[in-house]
């Protein structure tokens, strides 16, 4: 038998008010932006999973083979009994390090954390009827909710993988792995699956793929904006920018005004203007080097107890002890 459960710490009226905050803040800056948290409703998921699967996009795939050969490794060197997810959408690469924990004969409970709902209520099932005997607790929340209400135990390993500890900037990281360092006990870990800094000839079009469904993705943030806060973007007058920016080692997504414009979000009783080729910054995906990412680690509060990174060098998976 395994127990399956949910828990909401994130009600859709704290969402909102948390769209409305993000949205007032980044369009009255200058430069403006949104932050990219807001990518992700039912038709942004869909897309970034179409995104998963684009020739360009080597993270994801690079991340399941590392997966898939070190998962037994991990499992052995982080000796934990509960895994818990951060940002587990589908928990599609969690199946492997789940396999794992169970054949090393540690595993007890599964702990995936999503904003979304419809995302976690799926696989919350699906692993509760994959891993019998296995305690299945979804949280909805967001990271920092989410980490207050942790259930306890001593033998917890977190992960947050995909590569998106990449969209905070470098002082957003420092609170993060704080705040994990803060509700881990001694011994327990994390686990961090991190894009590397690697040629910019392979990174750009990771984020500016042929197809173009990165652009839709990107202007996916508009629609939601549309949606939930009255507002009259035209996504198609706003066109996709990906760059890399080699001083701070991050790809910078951003969506370009064709033409000047005025939108205004009606439940905000906004107006913004756009002039034409302004450009709003719509997300940081952060690239690591291993020096970088283990003094992050040891600044928070964590010893490095283990590495793996693919033959190419584009992608690393790295654990934590506290
Ligand atoms: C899911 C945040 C890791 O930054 O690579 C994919 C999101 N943005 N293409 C990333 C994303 C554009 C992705 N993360």
């Amino acid at each position: 038998m395994s127990t399956v459960s949910l828990d909401v710490h994130l009600t859709p009226e704290q969402l909102a008010a948390a769209l409305r905050s993000d949205v007032l803040q980044g369009l009255a800056d200058s430069p403006k932006w949104l932050p990219p948290k807001w990518f992700y409703d039912s038709r942004g998921s869909e897309l970034f999973d179409e995104i998963t699967r684009l020739p360009e996009y080597y993270p994801t795939r690079t991340e399941r083979e590392l997966l898939r050969r070190s998962a037994g490794e991990i499992a052995m060197v982080s000796g934990a009994d509960t895994l818990v997810e951060l940002g587990s959408g589908s928990s599609e690469k969690t199946r492997l390090l789940l396999g794992a924990m169970r054949d090393a004969g540690h595993l007890r409970r599964y702990v995936p954390q999503d904003v979304s709902v419809s995302a976690l209520g799926g696989a919350v099932e699906q692993i509760g009827a994959e891993f019998p005997g296995v305690e299945v607790l979804g949280v909805v929340g967001d990271f920092t909710g989410t980490l207050e209400a942790l259930p306890g135990g001593r033998k917890r390993m977190i992960a947050f993988l995909g590569g998106t500890l990449g969209n905070f900037v470098r002082s957003e990281r420092a609170d993060f792995l704080g705040e994990v360092a803060k509700v881990l006990a001694s011994g327990e870990k994390l686990l961090l699956g991190v894009g590397l800094v690697t040629d910019p000839a392979v990174l750009v079009p990771a984020y500016d793929d042929a197809a173009g469904v990165t652009a839709e993705f990107n202007r996916n943030v508009l629609r939601v904006v549309n949606r939930e806060l009255g507002a009259d973007f035209a996504p198609e007058c706003f066109e996709h920018v990906a760059l890399w920016d080699s001083v701070n080692e991050w790809i910078e997504m951003r969506l370009r005004a064709r033409t000047a414009m005025t939108v205004t979000v009606a439940d905000l009783g906004l107006t913004v203007d756009f002039e034409a080729g302004e450009e709003m910054r719509t997300e940081v995906s952060a690239k690591f080097r291993l020096p970088g990412i283990e003094g992050e680690l040891d600044e928070a509060g964590f010893d490095v107890v283990g590495q793996w990174v693919d033959e190419r060098r584009r992608f690393a998976l790295v654990l934590g002890e506290r």
